[in-house]
């Protein structure tokens, strides 16, 4: 088998490393405590959290002991890492609340079987890092840290014109000091992160060297950010964030996310975001050269991804939605399939009633006329919940509705609208 740091060189996931001999040593000797941390800032995370948290999973996976911190207290100072201005500060409530979320969120994706629920340790850096007293702040850990070491740091280095907060300039030592908590109290090790973190991991090796002397044995790993071979900010979907959050992101959006990845792109996704082998991986490599039309390995991972994040039945869902969109054979989608197929096409509502088609097709805005829906209606152009629909005398009436509720309008090939029926 091949070692954990052999496997992430392979998927391209390793961007720096504190001491990349020391750590190889360490990982093949002992089962390893490694920690990623997170603030707060938000109730959800998104598909960029999700290389780090996958990772600490690999690592779980090949028998290391992985550890997550909630930033209940970094969260509250705000971490000035890969940002050209200051924060502004959250209040301890949204701080709560959200920190209550994110922590559902990676139980969600972490505790998966009995067995992991016994290695996966939740932890919130508030328990200790909120009854430091400001004098012993000062004495015990600011002593420390030296504020020159602290300004050539890039972070720091790129705020200094513009300016940074004392607030924000502390955050480091925030940090460094939940890696000495860890190493001390739970034998970790290990501390990982996106490459924007490179400065606060390093604070803390630093840090527990100081304290623990030069041989204590810490380590600091990033991985590198994600790049699209368009140039174009991964993560984003017609400009918004894909939320791992099921009411912000549907698990239909978060599939056709993946789907619509570049083949350019999809290996090195297979790679970050999946647990396939390299053979399996390597498989693709094939199947994307030789039959790119079939998109074999968009949908393996879209697959892959979406089930990692919502299950097996949103998965079926997002793929049964796909289908009946593309082939238009949509008469057998459950409501809550339609809710999320058509959150983001035309929708429009109606009263339960019935209605003469054409004149309705006109008032809810779906045809330009009457004319023109004449002219549709015959040419056979529209269909009404998966069937052709050629009579431009009919009717349609809320019994004729998807679960009492829906009828699903067809124009041509692609052009959907949603007409839903309301009291
Ligand atoms: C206390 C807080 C710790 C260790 C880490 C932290 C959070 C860290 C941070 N991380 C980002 C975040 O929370 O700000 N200071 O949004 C985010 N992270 C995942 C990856 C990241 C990083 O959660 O490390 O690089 C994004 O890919 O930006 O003791």
């Amino acid at each position: 088998m091949t070692s954990i740091i052999e496997d992430l060189k392979w998927r391209g996931a390793i961007n720096q490393q504190t001491d990349e001999e020391g750590l190889k040593k360490l990982l093949e000797e002992k089962s390893v405590g490694v920690y990623c941390g997170v603030d707060p800032t938000g109730d959800s995370m998104h598909i960029g959290h999700l290389i780090p948290f996958m990772i600490l999973r690999r690592f779980q996976l090949a028998g290391h002991k992985p550890f997550i911190i909630i930033g209940g207290a970094t969260g509250s100072i705000g971490d000035p890492s890969g940002r050209k201005s200051e924060r502004q500060l959250q209040t301890a409530e949204t701080i709560q609340h959200n920190a209550e979320s994110l922590t559902q969120q990676m139980r969600q994706l972490f505790l998966v079987s009995d067995h992991d629920k016994a290695s996966v340790k939740l932890v919130n850096n508030y328990s200790w890092t909120s009854g430091i007293s400001l004098l012993d702040f000062l004495r015990d850990y600011g002593k420390h840290f030296n504020v020159n070491q602290m300004l050539n740091k890039e972070v720091i280095a790129s705020r200094l014109e513009t300016g940074i907060s004392y607030t924000e300039f502390t955050y480091q030592i925030l940090q460094a000091l939940d890696f000495l908590h860890l190493f001390q109290n739970e034998d970790v090790q290990l501390q990982i992160g996106g490459s924007d973190q490179w400065g606060n991991i390093t604070a803390g090796v630093d840090f527990i060297r100081k304290i623990e002397g030069h041989e204590a044995k810490a380590f600091g790993l990033t991985i590198p950010l994600m790049l699209k071979s368009d140039g174009t900010k991964f993560g984003k979907s017609a400009g918004n964030a894909v939320w791992l959050d099921a009411k912000k992101t549907t698990p239909y959006e978060f599939y056709q996310f993946w789907i619509n990845q570049d083949d350019r792109d999809v290996i090195k996704y297979l790679k970050y975001f999946t647990f396939l082998s390299h053979e399996e991986i390597e498989e693709y490599v094939t199947l994307v050269e030789t039959k790119p039309h079939e998109r074999a390995a968009q949908k393996r991972l879209a697959a892959e991804v979406t089930q990692f994040v919502h299950g097996k039945k949103a998965l079926e869902q997002a793929q049964n939605i796909t289908k009946a969109l593309f082939s238009g054979d949509v008469a057998a989608l459950s409501g809550e399939e339609i809710r999320q197929g058509f959150k983001n096409m035309p929708h429009f509502t109606s009263d339960r009633t019935s209605h003469e088609i054409v004149p309705w097709l006109v008032d809810l805005g779906i045809e330009s006329s009457r004319r023109q829906a004449r002219e549709d209606i015959t040419n056979g152009a529209l269909s009404i919940n998966g069937e052709k629909f050629t009579d431009v005398a009919g009717e349609l009436s809320p019994e004729q509705a998807i679960d009492n509720t829906y009828i699903i309008i067809r124009r041509g090939k692609k052009k959907y609208f949603l007409v839903e029926f309301s009291d």
